[in-house]
């Protein structure tokens, strides 16, 4: 189901490093900085094998320490809880890669 923007309020707040955007029906972008490629890919490797088990998939780059991640939902032009679950899932995963 699509959030509305009263409901994105409150979700948004919670998920103060995403931007939100209009673009494309609604969707969060965040960029992560890691030490070094290593750290970079086993990021990346953790949130893949989540997102194939949840079926719901980042749109992506990476730059040697940088991954670029654009967040939304196809089905419903905008976004959903499954988008800010996983916001949520690559912020944990991302502080703890940091430790
Ligand atoms: N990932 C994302 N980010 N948005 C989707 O709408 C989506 C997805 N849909 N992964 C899934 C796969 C869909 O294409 C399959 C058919 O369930």
């Amino acid at each position: 189901m699509k959030l509305s923007n009263e409901q994105l309020q409150p979700l948004l707040a919670q998920l103060p490093a995403w931007q939100a955007s209009p673009a494309r029906g609604g969707l969060i972008t965040r960029r992560f900085v890691f030490r070094d490629f290593a750290q970079a890919m086993g990021f990346m490797c953790q949130i893949a094998v989540h997102a194939e088990k949840n079926d719901h998939h980042p749109e992506w780059s990476n730059v040697y320490n940088r991954v670029d991640v654009t967040l939304t939902t196809h089905d419903v032009d905008g976004l959903s809880m499954r988008d800010i679950r996983l916001a949520r899932t690559m912020d944990q995963v991302a502080d703890a890669l940091a430790q």
